[in-house]
């Protein structure tokens, strides 16, 4: 990938010192973990939202929400991280004090070395009471997905196209008991109604408050809060960076909109910035 608008992000990225990296579902989408809203492949396109993204969904049906996470959890499990989130790595080790703030619930930025991103939607991998909070232990896998997650070695660094959404297992699943109070465990995920984590929204809404470099990838910018955090960046001066194959709500405040896959445009985004570095 070449072009103007490709430079003018190199040029903006190689002068960053504190980047922002904010990300969406179009960032593990070439790992095969659906997006939400993309027509077609989107989980929204075959799920209801109402019946499954929120705590009223989960009091009337909790098996049916748990089997759905178990089944996208598994799914995770088997995917892999792809070049993009390679990419936001090579960033991070680049300029330490990137920051790297994910609406995602699945771990492939960590699996990509990215160790600690800011999560404002929590986690597949973080269940908890529904009534005290207690973290809950996550269930053990069953087979074929069962055991750890893969190494990720150089080997599996190229993710895949291979889709890893729902299927197989996918059902109602009785969600288990919480140790202490007997209540039914739920996904650690943010729903719909519900705030964000504090903690998250306040380390993001910082991180974004002093950053010289914003770059949103793979969201459609849809979903409030977390939609802010570009804008935020964009209000006090920063320039924003996009990078999704179709335009989003925040085209009018990019500096510069990369049109494209992640795992195509980020690694070409790194050579870019740093031509002589051998990432991406
Ligand atoms: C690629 C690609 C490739 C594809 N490469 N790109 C203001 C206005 C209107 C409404 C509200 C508002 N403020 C709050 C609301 C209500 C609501 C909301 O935003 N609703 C709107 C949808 C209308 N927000 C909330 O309810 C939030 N809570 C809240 O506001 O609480 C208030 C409160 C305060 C105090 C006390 C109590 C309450 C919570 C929102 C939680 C969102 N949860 C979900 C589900 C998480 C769990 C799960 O996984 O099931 O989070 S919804 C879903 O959307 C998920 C995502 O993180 C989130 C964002 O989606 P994302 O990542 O942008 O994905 P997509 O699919 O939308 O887009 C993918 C993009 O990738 C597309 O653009 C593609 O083109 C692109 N793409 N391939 C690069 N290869
Ligand atoms: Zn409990």
């Amino acid at each position: 990938m070449t072009g103007p608008e490709l430079a003018e992000a190199g040029r903006l990225l190689a002068a960053a010192r504190r980047p922002v990296v904010f990300t969406g579902a179009g960032m593990s989408a070439e790992s095969g973990v659906p997006t939400f809203r993309d027509a077609q492949t989107g989980l929204w396109q075959r799920y209801d939202p109402q019946e499954l993204a929120t705590p009223a969904a989960f009091r009337a049906d909790p098996a049916l929400v748990w089997g759905w996470y178990e089944t996208r959890r598994r799914g995770v499990r088997r995917a892999l991280p792809n070049p993009g989130h390679r990419a936001v790595a090579a960033i991070a080790a680049r300029l330490p004090d990137t920051v790297v703030i994910t609406q995602n619930v699945d771990d492939l930025h960590e699996r990509g070395g990215v160790p600690a991103p800011v999560r404002l939607h929590g986690s597949l991998f973080a269940p908890r009471c529904s009534a005290c909070a207690r973290p809950a232990p996550l269930p053990s896998d069953l087979p074929p997905s069962a055991g750890p997650p893969e190494p990720h070695d150089g080997a599996e660094s190229h993710g895949g196209a291979e889709s890893h959404a729902p299927e197989a297992h996918d059902g109602p699943l009785d969600p288990p008991a919480c140790a202490d109070c007997g209540a039914p465990v739920r996904p650690g995920v943010v729903w719909f109604g519900e705030a964000l984590p504090s903690a998250a929204l306040d380390a993001a809404v910082e991180a974004a408050s002093g950053c010289d470099l914003l770059l949103t990838v793979g969201t459609s910018a849809l979903v409030h809060p977390a939609a802010e955090i570009p804008l935020v960046a964009a209000r006090l001066g920063a320039p924003v960076v996009q990078v999704n194959p179709v335009p989003t709500p925040l085209d009018a405040i990019c500096a510069v909109n990369l049109r494209g896959p992640a795992g195509e445009v980020l690694p070409a985004l790194v050579r870019a910035a740093w031509p002589d570095d051998a990432v991406g």
